[in-house]
């Protein structure tokens, strides 16, 4: 098997692709489905296997500078010539090529694509784009060469990424298109009212068991494309390290916090982060401890689809406040993992003795941390990604 690259579409579909599959990208027109492809090729060559790109729908000067913006270094490839295009654009603009192939009449397209394929036997193609091929063969045609193309990439063990923009075709032709692929995953826009994100699912892989997993994505720049979780909350009583978890967890992160009559500051309205982890990107939440600010809580914690519940490990006084906190922010029945910090103060209860204490279910994770020194900080977030979206 072999990596996708994409983060979370390897588990959904069982460990990765399998070396000789076909996969297409099936985007809603709007939705961004080149860089799937992209970051399949990149992780690949990265990893030392030859590719190729056949382009249609821009030159590949453009789609170097793609590369670029999401900080993959096309150039270098293509100089060292691990990747190569197969240039199916610039003779359509008037321009000259020069790519290894260049494809001036698409009755030529067929033999090239599988001389091609043959060039980077065990390695992989990407095609983009495939309603561009229809548009300019036919129905019949286009699905005839999918099938020749599949075959080939069978027999030289070479993975075929297609990239496919689905516009109002005929849908048995859309159909059969599916179908003579490996893989499809579904890339739509998510609406609830408005357009909240983009998602990708994966709607049918020969080699793994259907999940119906939608998972939101962002396309980076530079980054390519992470996986969106929405929105994370992080509450639990006065002190318990929220503020200082927010930052642990952010690359930048803003706290209203007031400096108390004493030295220490304390939140007053909210903490505001922002999670870039494991191709994960994620917005963040923390609430003011004080039972003073307690009003703003149902506000901050609408359309969390998360929550770290952190409470100071030495302060069993303020179990039942965490518990009160946990309702107040209809945490009840969203994924939720405790974090039992401050475990580097003499008095600190184990997991055990805080689950016994607060009466939590065992399937609640509790992970011990010691924020101010950045331990266990990854333990958490690894804790809420697995909860979320399995493993
Ligand atoms: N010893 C120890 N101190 C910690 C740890 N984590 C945070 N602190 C300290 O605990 C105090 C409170 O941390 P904050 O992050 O402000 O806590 P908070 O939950 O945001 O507090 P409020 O917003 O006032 O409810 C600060 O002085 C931190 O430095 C830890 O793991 N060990
Ligand atoms: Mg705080």
């Amino acid at each position: 098997m072999k990596k996708t690259y994409i983060p979370k579409l390897d588990d959904l579909m069982g460990g990765g692709i399998l070396d000789d599959a076909s996969i297409m990208f099936c985007a809603y027109p709007g939705v961004d489905c080149e860089a799937f492809g992209y970051q399949m090729l990149n992780g690949r060559v990265e990893e030392g296997d030859p590719a190729f790109i056949f382009t249609n729908v821009s030159e590949p000067e453009t789609i170097q500078y793609e590369f670029n913006s999401y900080g993959w270094d096309l150039e270098s490839f293509l100089e060292e010539e691990k990747v190569f295009f197969v240039d199916g654009s610039s003779s359509f603009l008037g321009s000259q090529s020069d790519s290894k192939y260049s494809i001036n009449d698409y009755s030529e397209v067929e033999d090239v694509i599988l001389a091609a394929i043959e060039d980077v036997a065990g390695g992989i193609g990407v095609i983009n784009n495939l309603s561009v091929l229809i548009d300019y063969l036919s129905n019949g045609n286009t699905l005839d060469l999918i099938k020749k193309w599949n075959d080939k990439a069978k027999e030289t063990k070479t993975t075929l990424v297609y990239v496919f923009t689905e516009w109002d075709y005929d849908k048995d032709v859309i159909n059969a298109i599916k179908d003579s692929m490996d893989c499809v995953v579904d890339l739509k826009t998510i609406e609830e009212r408005v357009i909240i994100g983009q998602g990708f699912m994966v709607a049918h892989s020969s080699w793994s068991n259907p999940v119906d997993t939608m998972v939101l994505f962002f396309i980076v720049q530079p980054g390519g494309v992470k996986v969106y979780v929405p929105k994370i909350l992080v509450t639990g009583p006065y002190n318990s390290g929220k503020s200082s978890f927010v930052k642990a967890i952010s690359k930048e992160s803003v706290s209203v916090d007031r400096q108390a009559m004493s030295a220490f500051p304390t939140t007053i309205a909210m903490d505001i982060g922002h999670v870039d982890y494991k191709g994960f990107l994620a917005d963040v939440f923390g609430t003011p401890g004080q039972e003073r600010f307690d009003l703003i809580l149902g506000v901050l914690s609408k359309e969390a689809v998360g929550a770290f519940i952190l409470v100071d490990s030495t302060a069993e006084q303020t179990f039942a406040r965490a518990k009160e906190m946990i309702r107040k922010t209809r945490s009840e029945s969203i994924p939720k993992i405790i974090v039992a910090n401050k475990q580097d103060l003499d008095g600190a209860l184990s997991p055990d003795e805080i689950r016994e204490k607060m009466k939590l279910d065992k399937s609640i994770p509790i992970i011990p941390t010691v924020i101010s020194e950045k331990k266990g900080i990854e333990e958490a977030l690894d804790a809420l990604l697995k909860i979320l979206y399995g493993d």
